[in-house]
């Protein structure tokens, strides 16, 4: 739920996530940051006060909870490789900070000055000291190889879990030797799930594989995979992704975009022809990923454009309003949340393509989904491993919404359908079309 205020998220998981079947929530970053209405101002702590844009601690411990109690768990983003990169200013905390000094967290020496480029920023990625140990785009880079900054990222790890938090991302990973990671985590204590983000680059020599060890890791191969796929390569190429040399299913947290993707290189809510509503469908209908994200956002026309509505989180009905996007609601995608939860770790059975871009494929005998991501309607047989029945269409957001449209009947495990251009379709054995529909 990026940049959604506490208040609003918390409102969110009564009102929606819980019932739709979400597990976790992942959130901005909580603790205190430059001031500023740009969204990337998130990304430049100077302390770890919970006091961010997004709302105080007792509002975040009070989201946390009533999340919780709704079935939702709470992921913060904890952006642990640097600081600000401003020469100096004032925190939302209203405390004063320079580039390398913030009065009762770090001091000059908790910094990297990593003496490899004329400025001490990443210029070569190709270079693993340089990516690791100097600035990336000018934020003072902690020296997380140390005892004391090891500690103090220790200590606000286990306040943001004091709060009931259950899920870290782990913000800039790539810039943090895998083994910093692993030493601040042992100081910590089980964290029930962490997400790191290191981003896959061509002849780079940081791996995502080096991670694996600390938790699960963001598979950025796929986010660049869907787009290709779903605008140009053919979906039908997106059957297997075990051959790939990618990170494996369990450790892979994949997404459609997320929120540097949708500004900068993946399939956002801009895209043609339906393709980013078909490709998030399509993650969360296919088991590579063991846990996919969703990327809930906010309409944008210059990159660095901060929040609307003051940060304060908005739907109406099943869309969004007062320029958030509320892609969580969508009918597609909340009902492939539910799809999800019911084939759990199921196979692939019964692949079939039409065309390139038309592919359908069920997940044991519990769910079968189809997408024609072609401009012509797909009309063919199916054959799937369910059981006979009626089903609803989890595409219309069944059956929390009731079942929308007509519901499809299978029986010999076949079934027929005239698919319409860009559109998906999808039952499991947990939405029954209701008896007379
Ligand atoms: C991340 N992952 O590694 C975040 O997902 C990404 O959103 C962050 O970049 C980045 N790492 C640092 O946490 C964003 C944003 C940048 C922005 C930084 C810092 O994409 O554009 O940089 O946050 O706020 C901005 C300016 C940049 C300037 C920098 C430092 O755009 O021009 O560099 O602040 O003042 C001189
Ligand atoms: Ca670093």
């Amino acid at each position: 739920m990026f940049e959604w205020n506490w208040n609003s998220i918390k409102a969110e998981c009564v009102a929606f996530l819980g019932p739709a079947g979400y597990g976790y929530v992942q959130t901005s970053p909580p603790n205190a940051h430059i001031v500023g209405k740009q969204w990337w101002t998130a990304y430049q702590p100077t302390s770890y006060d919970l006091v961010s844009n997004r709302g105080t601690r007792e509002e975040f411990i009070d989201m946390v909870n009533t999340c919780k109690t709704a079935g939702v768990q709470v992921i913060a983003d904890a952006v642990v490789n640097h600081m600000s990169g401003a020469s100096a200013g004032t925190s939302t905390l209203g405390t004063n900070f320079t580039h390398y000094d913030y009065p009762g967290t770090y001091s000059a020496n908790d910094f990297h000055y990593c003496g490899l480029t004329p400025d001490n920023n990443i210029a070569d990625y190709t270079n693993r000291d340089q990516v690791q140990k100097c600035q990336l785009v000018g934020l003072a880079d902690l020296a997380t190889d140390t005892d004391y900054v090891q500690g103090r990222l220790a200590d606000y790890l286990k306040d943001l879990l004091s709060t009931g938090v259950t899920g870290l991302r782990i913000d800039a990973a790539k810039h943090i030797a895998s083994s910093d990671i692993t030493n601040i985590l042992s100081r910590v204590g089980p964290v029930p799930y962490i997400t790191q983000e290191v981003i896959y680059g061509d002849n780079e020599p940081i791996q995502p594989s080096e991670y694996v060890a600390n938790g699960a890791v963001q598979e950025f191969r796929y986010t660049n995979t869907l787009k290709w796929a779903f605008t140009e390569g053919g979906i039908d190429t997106l059957q297997d992704f075990g051959n790939r040399g990618w990170l494996d299913s369990k450790s892979a947290n994949v997404f459609v975009a997320n929120h540097d993707t949708e500004r900068d290189s993946s399939l956002n809510y801009k895209s043609a022809m339906n393709t980013y509503y078909l490709a998030t469908i399509f993650s969360l209908a296919h088991p590579y990923g063991a846990n996919p994200t969703v990327l809930s956002s906010y309409f944008f026309e210059a990159r660095d454009d901060g929040a609307p509505n003051n940060w304060q989180g908005a739907c109406q009905g099943i869309s969004g309003d007062k320029g958030w996007l509320c892609q969580h609601r969508w009918p597609g995608i909340s009902g492939l949340v539910g799809f999800r939860n019911t084939v759990g770790d199921s196979e692939i059975t019964n692949w079939q393509t039409g065309t390139h871009q038309q592919i359908a494929f069920g997940r044991g005998n519990l769910g079968f989904v189809a997408i024609n991501n072609e401009s012509a309607q797909w009309s063919a047989e199916f054959t799937t491993s369910l059981p006979d029945g009626s089903y609803c269409n989890v595409n219309g957001g069944a059956p929390r919404d009731g079942c929308m449209g007509s519901p499809i009947t299978i029986s010999g495990g076949k079934f027929t359908a005239n698919i319409t251009p860009r559109t998906a379709l999808a039952v499991h054995v947990g939405a029954m079309a209701p008896a007379g529909l």
